[in-house]
Parts: structure tokens; sequence; C-alpha cells
């Protein structure tokens, strides 16, 4: 495929972005003006554009970060250790080692500005309102690391989207098409670890995949829609914010992922498929695997319906102040931009979740774990159908 194909888009609206990237999935790259007020993009860059080692390390003191040495294979990433944030940005100064900080939750301790606010095109974020409400937990984070750092191969979790905002520096991202397993992974099930240096007789049929190369430069925000694999290297220092985000239009998607991973846990444990309590050993196998098993699935479910049937009962809820100097993060809910909760958009997300919870209910499994979930889908279903009716 073309290297350069994927569109770069320096002005675009909400409306658009949903209709021409959202909704087919396809992934986009948005121009650097969007970031451009983030405070981040100052507060944690020098005028030449390089890391501000010492404002970050004075910013963040205290946090103890994950960070992978990208010469090491730890299954299909790489090995991680823990430290201080400052010692990380010590060590990333020598630069003896390829050290990646990953997957930094750097907005749970930052309560002391608001570094970026995502970009309203992006903000419709279903994953992140409910772990932050439900479970206090959230998929946004930041990624430091020098020349060569690199994530391998990878799907996100969920089937989730992923938008990543370069703060500096730039990455090279290949982006592989979803509906290609077949060509990556090996006899054992293993998929590749890295797409530019493996082994031809493991993979003899990796030369065919379909991919897409790109540049992310400063200030750039990538966009990788839902179920697309990803292998993503830095070239020199770079710092980008990444959220992990799911919605609507990609609810389907990660409903079927579930259900997928369901028939590799029944196949793991096919040898006692006929004890007593099989169905919910799978389910428990289902949710430390997948992060989330059918019940839980319908948690989310009912949560994010609850917020949509609260906008067919009251006023949309007012337009976000756009005040990115406030002090503390805005929540997840509070990020979302008016465009995702006018009447059209609140029909359209409610649609969608009562033709996944239709898919739920008949589903065979729902019926075979113990509870009374197929009860539970059916009553929602009927309160969002009399919602929809109302409205
Ligand atoms: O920037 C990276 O190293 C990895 C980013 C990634 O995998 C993502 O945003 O989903
Ligand atoms: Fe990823």
């Amino acid at each position: 495929m073309d290297a350069d194909c994927i569109e770069r888009r320096e002005n675009i609206s909400i409306d658009e972005f949903v209709e021409c990237y959202l909704e087919p999935n396809k992934p986009v790259i948005l121009g650097a003006a969007l970031t451009q007020h983030w405070p981040a993009r100052s507060d944690w860059v020098t005028a030449e554009g390089t890391p501000n080692f010492a404002r970050l390390s004075a910013l963040y003191p205290a946090d103890l970060v994950d960070v992978a040495d990208c010469d090491t294979t730890y299954f299909s990433d790489h090995q991680r250790t823990t430290m201080l944030l400052p010692e990380f940005i010590e060590k990333w100064q020598k630069g003896e080692q390829r050290l990646y900080c990953k997957d930094w939750h750097f907005t749970r301790s930052s309560s002391q500005y608001q570094a970026y606010q995502p970009l309203p095109h992006l903000s419709n974020d279903w994953l992140n309102t409910y772990y932050e409400e439900e479970k206090g937990d959230d998929y946004r984070f930041c990624y430091m690391g020098g020349q060569g750092t690199w994530t391998p191969f990878h799907e996100d979790v969920f089937r989730s989207y992923s938008w990543s905002s370069n703060i500096c520096g730039q990455k090279r991202w290949i982006l592989v098409p979803p509906g290609q397993n077949h060509l990556f992974t090996d006899d054992q099930g293993n998929w590749v670890h890295s797409l530019v240096d493996y082994d031809q007789t493991r993979f003899p049929r990796l030369f065919e995949l379909k991919k897409f190369e790109l540049m992310q430069g400063p200030g750039e925000t990538v966009f990788v829609p839902s179920g697309w694999w990803h292998q993503v290297q830095n070239i020199g220092d770079t710092i980008s914010i990444n959220h992990n985000w799911t919605n609507e239009f990609n609810l389907r998607r990660m409903y079927d992922r579930l259900g997928h991973d369901l028939q590799s846990v029944r196949y793991a444990l096919r040898d006692v498929t006929g004890m007593d309590g099989f169905e919910d050993q799978v389910q428990l196998v289902l949710g430390i695997n997948s992060g989330m098993d059918f019940c839980g699935f319908f948690m989310f479910v009912k949560h994010m319906a609850a917020v949509y049937l609260g906008h067919c009962n009251a006023d949309p809820r007012p337009l976000p102040a756009a005040d990115s100097e406030a002090k503390g993060y805005k929540s997840a809910r509070d990020c979302v931009d008016g465009y995702f909760l006018s009447p059209d958009s609140t029909h359209r997300a409610l649609n969608i979740i009562d033709a996944v919870l239709e898919m739920l209910e008949s589903d065979p499994t729902t019926a075979l774990i113990s509870g009374d979930l197929k009860d539970k889908v059916f009553d929602l279903r009927k309160t969002i159908k009399q919602a929809l009716h109302r409205s």
C-alpha cells in the first residue's frame, strides 16, 4: 500500500470527522494547530522544541512510572521496571539504554493544572467516562522516550480507538487494517513482535500484509481506528499524550471482540467442558484475560445508556467551559463536546446500544451464565425503547 496515503487534515469540523473517519473507521492525522493551545505544548517543551526535562521532573517529582527496555522482549511486550519519573528522566538524558516511559497515567497525580484537553472531535469517550465514574481508573496516558524507543505490534484493549498527540518529537507509525491476523500469527497462535525485524520462517506470509505507514510530527494527532493493529517508533526525543476510547461507533466491534475472546477461552478450557459451572469459569477467565466479561460489558453499556437516557429526560448538558487554564482535570464526561449531546446524537447512540443489547440478549452464553443477565438486558432494552418512543 502507498507509504503516505493516510489523509492529513488541518482544518476539519466534528461533523466531517465523524462522517469521514470515525464512522467508517478510517485513520487520519489531525493538524498541529489543534493542539497549539495545550499548556503541555509549551510547559513540557523548550523553545528549541526538545523535552523540558527539568520542568517535567519538577511538575511530577513523585510519580512512579513504568519504563520499558526496548532492547528486550517479554511475551508480546518489552521487559518493564518501575521508577520515579525524575529517575527515568535522568536515565533518558544519559541515553545509555533505549528506555521508554509508557502508559503513565499522568492525569491521576497531577492536580496542578490541565496540561491538555482532548480535541472536540475525539471527546465522545465512553471508556474513560465509565472507568472514571465506576472504577476510579482511566485510559489516559503519556509516553516519553528517546531516539529508537518503540512499541511492538499490537491491537488496543477492548478493540478501542486510540488517539495520540505529539507534544514534541516525531513518531513513525505502521498501521494495519483489521482482518489480516492469519498473516502475522504463527503456528502457536503468537503474533509477530516487530513488522520490521522478524523471522520469515515463522511468518512466511507477512510480506502480503496490507499496511500504511505515516510520520507524525510535533503537535499532530493520529486517530487509530478500532481493531487496527499498529507498531510505533519514536524519532528523536518524543513525548505524546494518548487515550484509548470507545463510543457508539465501535460498540459493535467491542462486543464482537468479546465474543471472539470468549471462543478462545472456551477452546483453552476445552478439556473441562462438561464440568459443573463451566460457563462461569469461562467468564472468570474472560474477565481476567480481556479485562471484561459479559456482565462487565453489560455494566459498561448500562452506565452509558443511563447517561443518554438522562439526556432524553432533561436539557442537554451545557457545553464545557473552554478554560484550559483551569486547575485540576476535567472529567471525561465534562470534556464531551456538545455536538455529541444533541438529540440526533442521543438517538443514534441509544439505537446502537439497543442493537448491541439485542445481540447480547440472544447470545446463548447470556442464558448459560449464572445470574439474571438476560432479564437485565431485557429490562434495559425496554427502558431504551420507551425513551426513544417518547422523544
Ligand atoms: O506511541 C507509542 O509508542 C504507542 C502508542 C499506541 O500504541 C497507541 O496510541 O495506541
Ligand atoms: Fe496502541
